[in-house]
């Protein structure tokens, strides 16, 4: 160990006893009022408490948390067991920190949508397991987006998918990453376009579960299937592994077909349903070319294509779904049952091919539930998701009950409990949707803030709660506070990842990138102007560029720095230009010189000491 590194570790040790010191001592108030909302219990639990989640300084976490944001469009990302804010990924929504959604590359990936509401990330899988190659994300307005966790960067924004209105159900990706999957919460008349009265909603408006195919080596997603389904309004789905390895589940509610005000016309039944589908046989069916042409895609319909999907019961209103990660066991619940079912994958197959079906919807089987189920698992009110540990342990949210229940898979029987500060809507256990959880650390991402933060106003924080899973009794270790608006979360082991900080000069492959100063210029053909711009401290070079009112000017900007961290800015006045390039990078951004006048840029990364000299001019001639 070097001597920087130890005295790091030292102080580290110092300040956890410093910190655990006061807080048994000085600050004893904060552990009863914690107690009251479900917290640590003694003022030794919080002392304990601190130190699991201390991250010393110099010292690293050991996982990446991904978090959706929810309508704010992006992802955030976090490091557990600090909880710190470490970086905000733009996916949806412009982003001026990273200059994101203001150059020609991110602006085109953006298309015409400037929000998104983003909700399940899903780590790209091999094997079963996360391999920190790529992060998916679902959008409602009909998009998934990929992100290369080498770089941290959306690289890709798929859709709108044709057909699919409200994609919440996604993106779940199956375990070698073979697909993103998508599923519609809404149900409109397809193709889009299309209008039925609202009265014929159980006939004429269509539901749409589709498959993204996902290229093994590029990532890049294209779309390989849609299977049209009755109205009803799927929500959250997992893929099975392993032994259901090939399949898909997705939970919906609304079976009822009902319009108007939901909370009470779709919960009249008893059961809504689990969609069971087999996606390799979907495969084989579409290559045999099977589907209808609607919206430009094909589209199969289960009535003329049996043996694909099959409908499982399942108490009403479900959200999450989830295959254990030995893929034996599916659960689900009605989120205002006291019970979690868990379903045996073996039983449906056997159920499929007895035709132990209790009747259909629209040509899809329904199997008996009787016969799937395994068990319904008394784990409390309202169980919202179910995350797994090692050693066939398994945790289910309880928004009602505000809680978590720990239940072993197999005895069924529920060991352990506790109560959650706010509302518990999803949780992440870490490397939890793999075939090898991890243990160790759970977050309950909740809703409805109940205080227990410094007050900022109506629009509260969200909060994410961090749980101690290592032991048999759970523990409540931290409340971190985030951005709107967390709706799930993954959380990888950090070792897995590796990425960049410099982009190295010799994979730019842009044709227009500059390296030397020298290069740097305006050219012009016509009404075009095209200006070539270094980056590098403390210069943007060239210090003006001239155009006419009227031209179109394209700015390409290469930083020119192989440095970590001296990434450069390119702040235009009144033309609303922010654009940020990292080191090494090249960036373009054209627009139309519609006002005359001269227009200061500046580099608006800080950078070095003469940051705020790294000035120019745009000059706009009016004409004649
Ligand atoms: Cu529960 Cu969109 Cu998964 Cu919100 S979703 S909470
Ligand atoms: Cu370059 Cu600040």
């Amino acid at each position: 160990m070097n001597e920087k590194k130890k005295s790091i570790l030292s102080w580290g040790v110092l300040a956890v006893v410093v910190a655990a010191g006061l807080l048994v001592g000085r600050c004893a108030p904060s552990g009863p009022k914690a107690a009251k909302k479900g917290g640590a219990e003694t003022k030794s639990d919080v002392a304990v408490a601190a130190m699991k989640t201390y991250v010393a300084p110099g010292d690293l976490d050991e996982y990446y948390l991904f978090s959706s944001g929810g309508h704010s469009g992006q992802v955030y990302v976090y490091g557990v067991p600090s909880m710190r804010h470490l970086s905000t990924i733009p996916v949806f929504t412009p982003y001026p920190g990273t200059g994101y959604g203001f150059d020609d590359e991110s602006k085109a990936m953006l298309g015409n949508l400037t929000w998104g509401d983003a909700h399940h990330p899903a780590l790209s899988e091999t094997n079963g397991d996360y391999d920190g190659r790529w992060l998916f994300i679902n959008e409602m307005n009909g998009r998934i987006a990929r992100i290369d966790l080498r770089d941290f960067k959306t690289k890709q924004i798929f859709g709108p998918v044709p057909n699919v209105s409200g994609n919440h159900g996604s993106s779940f990706v199956t375990p070698n990453t073979e697909y993103a999957m998508m599923a519609s919460r809404f149900s409109i008349p397809i193709p889009k376009g299309t209008v039925a009265p609202i009265e014929k909603y159980a006939t004429d408006y269509k539901g749409i579960i589709a498959g993204i195919k996902i290229d093994p080596k590029t990532g890049q997603m294209s779309l390989a299937w849609e299977i049209m389904t009755p109205p009803f309004d799927w929500d959250l789905g997992d893929a099975g592994k392993k032994v259901s390895d090939g399949w898909m589940f997705w939970t919906c509610y609304n079976a009822e077909r009902a319009t108007g005000k939901l909370e009470v016309t779709s919960a009249q039944r008893d059961r809504d349903y689990i969609a069971a589908v087999d996606w390799k046989a979907v495969e084989k069916a579409v290559a045999e070319g099977k589907g209808d042409l609607i919206g430009g895609v094909k589209v199969i319909d289960p009535k003329k294509v049996p043996g694909l999907v099959w409908l499982m019961p399942c108490g009403k209103s479900p959200h999450g779904v989830d295959v254990s990660p030995d893929g034996k066991y599916i659960i689900g619940s009605g989120k205002l049952q006291g019970v979690t079912t868990a379903f045996n994958f073996e039983k449906i197959k056997t159920a499929i091919q007895n035709k132990d079906f209790t009747g259909d919807e629209d040509g899809i089987p329904v199997l008996k539930y009787e016969s799937i189920k395994d068990a319904e698992v008394p784990v409390g009110l309202g169980p919202l998701h179910t995350q797994f540990g090692p050693d066939g342990m398994a945790y289910t949210s309880l928004f009602v009950d505000s809680a978590i229940a720990k239940w072993k898979l197999g005895t069924w029987e529920v060991v352990d409990k506790i109560p959650m500060s706010y509302s518990i809507g999803h949780l992440c256990a870490a490397e939890g949707d793999t075939v090898s959880p991890d243990g160790k650390y759970l977050v309950g991402l909740n809703k409805l803030s109940h205080g227990r933060h410094l007050s900022v106003g109506p629009s509260q924080p969200e909060s994410s709660q961090l749980v101690d899973i290592s032991e048999e009794k759970m523990k409540l270790l931290y409340d971190a506070f985030t951005e709107p608006e967390p709706h799930y979360a993954q959380m990888i082991k950090a070792d897995k990842l590796h990425p960049i900080e410099v982009y190295p000069k010799e994979e730019n492959k842009n044709p227009l990138a500059i390296w030397d100063v020298k290069d740097a210029g305006v050219t012009r053909q016509g009404t075009n102007v095209l200006a070539k711009v270094v980056l590098v401290r403390s210069t943007i070079t060239p210090t003006a560029i001239e155009v006419a009112l009227g031209d179109t000017v394209k700015i390409v900007m290469t930083n020119i720095e192989q440095t970590t961290d001296e990434l450069h800015g390119f702040g235009l006045l009144d033309y609303n230009i922010n654009i940020v390039v990292d080191p090494g990078e090249t960036k373009a951004v054209t627009f139309k010189a519609d006002k005359p006048g001269v227009f200061p840029y500046y580099c608006t990364n800080f950078c070095s000491a003469l940051h705020q000299e790294m000035q120019g001019y745009l000059i706009v001639k009016p004409k004649g």
